[in-house]
């Protein structure tokens, strides 16, 4: 079977992408992935949209890496789970966002990802926590007041969401007024990344909230990052 036509987006400087993503094309001279001396470029599948697939845009433009994006693709089929994002790198493929990441950022140094096992550990630590406590909070409430899906119509659901959303917001903010800067520390890491995109979804949704100060602080200090202002507080929930 013939494959169809594939939409394809590639990277650029944050400065750029605003002018070039009205007019649906961009470019990016980068480092490309690979061994030095092999041109790979890397791929990421799905929409530019989708909040997992921003993670690994984010992480591509702090790590300098030039990559190709498409809406689309063949490869979207090597994950079983049908969703996005899905790496190809070379001959290969990869998928769960934070896993991506882990992968990108051990690929190009330890800047994002030192080795040393504890501060390694707990920057792992709160990219599992947004992957299952965070996420897990959220969902009923993102569902029923951002996407307006009217499966999610309980209202006593929505409420329950929403505490628990609030709740895990408060361990957050608690956490960085601990670290007076970022998620696992005084630098930034990986961590901050899906973490990041998170913070940008409870300010981003219509609602009454609790307001937690260290949080509110946080997202202004992401906000000095071009690449948080081009993939996570772009005005996309
Ligand atoms: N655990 C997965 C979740 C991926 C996921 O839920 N992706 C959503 C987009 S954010 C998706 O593919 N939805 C269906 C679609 O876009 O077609 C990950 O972190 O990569």
């Amino acid at each position: 079977m013939t494959e169809p036509p594939r939409k394809l987006t590639f990277g650029l400087t944050w400065q750029r992408r605003r002018v070039d993503a009205q007019v649906g094309f961009a470019y990016r001279i980068g480092n490309a992935i690979g061994e030095p001396g092999v041109r790979t470029t890397l791929r990421i599948i799905g929409k530019a949209s989708s909040i997992n697939v921003r993670k690994v845009l984010w992480a591509c433009d702090e790590l300098c890496i030039a990559f190709e994006r498409s809406d689309d693709g063949p490869e979207r089929r090597y994950n079983p789970n049908g969703l996005v994002p899905v790496i190809v790198d070379g001959d290969f493929v990869l998928w769960e966002s934070n896993t991506i990441l882990r992968y990108l950022a051990g690929r190009h140094g330890e800047a994002l990802l030192p080795r040393e096992p504890r501060t390694r550990a707990t920057i792992e630590k709160w990219m599992d926590w947004q992957a299952t406590e965070f996420n897990s909070a959220w969902r009923y409430a993102f569902m029923a007041l951002v996407r307006k899906d009217p499966v999610f119509d309980d209202v006593r659901q929505i409420e329950a969401s929403k505490q628990e959303w609030a709740r895990m917001v408060g361990i957050l903010d608690e956490q960085l007024t601990a670290t007076g800067a970022f998620v696992a520390g005084a630098d930034f890491t990986l961590a901050d990344i899906p973490i990041g995109l998170a913070v940008n979804r409870w300010f981003m949704t219509s609602m009454r909230r609790p307001s937690f100060q260290a949080v509110e602080t946080y997202y202004e200090r992401l906000s000095e990052r071009p690449a948080f202002m081009a993939h996570g507080r772009n005005g996309i929930e």
